[in-house]
């Protein structure tokens, strides 16, 4: 199977170090094919990145529906913890669509009555919780907790930023009376099994999961429904620098 890997920000080295995340605990009959939007911000730290993040996943979903010489892909995985574009993203195609936030709360309901979330910046909680409350995980998700690490800064793999994630969550653990971490940004991919071991929890990247899942999804023959509102788009024209977004009349 074909899974579309999307990073919606276009910091290249997050979404190369997300793609091996992905392919590390992917099938081997699964070909990941890992892609960050044309714009947009180089990383997601708000409501004003979010706008053009979700706009950027469109894009780049249409892109891989569209171009002719490559089969559609069979499942998506949306790779920021906001979830960008999740539901827009689920109008445009029948395949499986996954958001890594969705996955890994889940997930993480599964495996502990009760998760605490570890971010990035403080001013991204508000993102977290209330995609907690819109997917109904308010009984589950026992807090959200910024680190005020910069997104981009997780990329710096010589830095301590692992440190303070881990007292992070040891905190979250206790203060919240968690059995589980979810990790709240696509770029602690790579952070996931050192803390698994410093920690001894489950210690959820919501990559990991979302690829896991998608694959289940997709090998089950089952995608989005087109039964009620991720119907397809209606046909329309988009003006001005959106014109490209239009929807083609069916
Ligand atoms: C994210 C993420 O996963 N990627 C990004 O650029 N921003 N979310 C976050 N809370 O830091």
């Amino acid at each position: 199977m074909k899974l579309l890997l999307i990073n919606p920000n276009t910091s290249s080295p997050m979404t190369h170090a997300i793609a091996q995340g992905a392919k590390a605990v992917a099938a081997p009959t699964t070909e990941i094919v890992a892609v960050q939007p044309s714009f947009g911000p180089l990383s997601i730290e708000g409501h004003y990145d979010e706008a053009f993040a979700a706009a950027g996943v469109a894009e780049q979903l249409r892109l891989a529906q569209e171009s002719g010489a490559n089969p559609a892909p069979d499942a998506v995985v949306i790779a920021c913890f906001g979830d960008p574009g999740l539901e827009a993203a689920r109008e445009i195609t029948r395949a499986p669509v996954l958001g890594i936030a969705e996955a890994g709360f889940h997930a993480a309901s599964m495996l502990a009555t009760g998760f605490s979330v570890v971010t990035t910046m403080t001013r991204t909680c508000i993102i977290a919780e209330r995609l907690v409350q819109r997917y109904g995980f308010e009984h589950q998700c026992r807090g959200v907790h910024g680190t005020d690490i910069a997104v981009l800064d997780l990329e710096d793999a010589g830095s301590t930023v692992i440190d303070q994630i881990e007292q992070t969550a040891r905190e979250a653990l206790s203060r919240d009376r968690s059995g589980a971490i979810v990790l709240g940004c696509a770029g602690m991919t790579t952070l996931c099994q050192t803390l698994t071991e410093r920690l001894g929890v489950p210690v959820i990247d919501g990559v990991a999961v979302a690829v896991k899942f998608a694959e289940a999804l997709a090998a089950l023959g089952l995608g989005t429904s087109k039964h009620g509102d991720y119907a397809t788009p209606l046909p329309k024209v988009y003006t001005g620098w959106a014109s490209p977004f239009g929807w083609p009349k069916r």
